[in-house]
């Protein structure tokens, strides 16, 4: 597993740096806050694609120390930024089992001084179906904190709807495949429907993700997703443009 063990090497040497990925209030255009995603430049293949090193961060362990490092690295940056931006960041289900997502948030928060509610946490319902007390307790602490839950790639798994309520999620991501063929399948709009009024009816807010082309962005905001994030509107950028562009839209 030569990938493995680059890894391995990369995490020691430091190659793992995170993007920052703007997003969007729908109606006005707003910049609403900037989800942080771990990308991986090896020396010889270039990049390495996130869900590749993720899996491979997940089989091996190392997406402890990472995750960890991920949500330090990105409450740190939003601290660097005007105080109505939120930062969201991705943590892995393995993350989960013990107490240690919770260690994790505590000490990010603690050493950046970053307020809770600035903080979004995004979950898969892969981390919902472990079930067990763990993450209920879990996921109940972070909201007492103030930090908003939200459920990604919305539409794709398998968890009940139950969840939403139950859990007090705060916002769900309307996942990028439905997005992809709004405007040519009519099943994938009415799926795309059936998730913003479901998030109408229980106040969470619904970020459209994956928004590419103008119709896209017209027909999310028209079905009612409060926020948007995609290509059309900013790509994945280093720290560097995330300040820039959180400080040019004060
Ligand atoms: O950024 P990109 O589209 O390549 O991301 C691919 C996948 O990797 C997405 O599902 C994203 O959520 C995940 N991912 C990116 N960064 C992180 C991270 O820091 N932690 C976790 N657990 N997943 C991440
Ligand atoms: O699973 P999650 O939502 O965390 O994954 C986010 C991933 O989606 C990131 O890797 C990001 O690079 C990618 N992404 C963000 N916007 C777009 C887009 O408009 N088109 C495509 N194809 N990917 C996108
Ligand atoms: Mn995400
Ligand atoms: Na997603």
């Amino acid at each position: 597993r030569a990938l493995e063990l680059d890894l391995q090497t990369a995490w020691k040497d430091g190659q793992l740096h995170l993007a920052y990925q703007p997003i969007f209030e729908a109606e006005s255009g707003a910049l609403a806050g900037f989800e942080a995603l771990a990308r991986w430049h090896h020396p010889q293949r270039g990049m390495v694609p996130a869900d590749v090193f993720i899996a491979l961060a997940e089989e091996t362990g190392l997406i402890l120390p990472l995750g960890a490092w991920a949500l330090k690295e990105a409450c740190r940056a939003a601290t660097q930024w005007p105080s109505h931006l939120f930062v969201a960041v991705n943590l892995s289900p393995i993350q989960f089992r013990g107490a240690q997502a919770f260690h994790q948030v505590r000490a990010a928060l603690d050493a950046s001084g970053l307020a809770p509610e600035r903080l979004e946490i995004e979950i898969t319902e892969s981390t919902l179906l472990l079930e067990g007390p763990m993450v209920r307790a879990t996921l109940d602490q972070f909201r007492e904190e103030g930090i908003t839950i939200t459920l990604d790639d919305f539409g794709t798994g398998y968890s009940s709807l139950r969840y939403l309520k139950m859990l007090r999620i705060g916002r769900i991501k309307v996942d990028r495949s439905f997005v992809e063929e709004v405007e040519h399948s009519a099943q994938s709009r009415a799926i795309v429907e059936a998730i913003t009024s479901l998030a109408r009816t229980l106040s969470l807010r619904c970020t459209g993700e994956g928004i590419e082309t103008e119709a896209q962005r017209r027909i999310m905001t028209e079905q009612g997703c409060s926020h948007l994030q995609g290509y059309l509107l900013g790509r994945p950028g280093t720290a560097e443009e995330a300040l820039r562009l959180a400080r040019a839209t004060v």
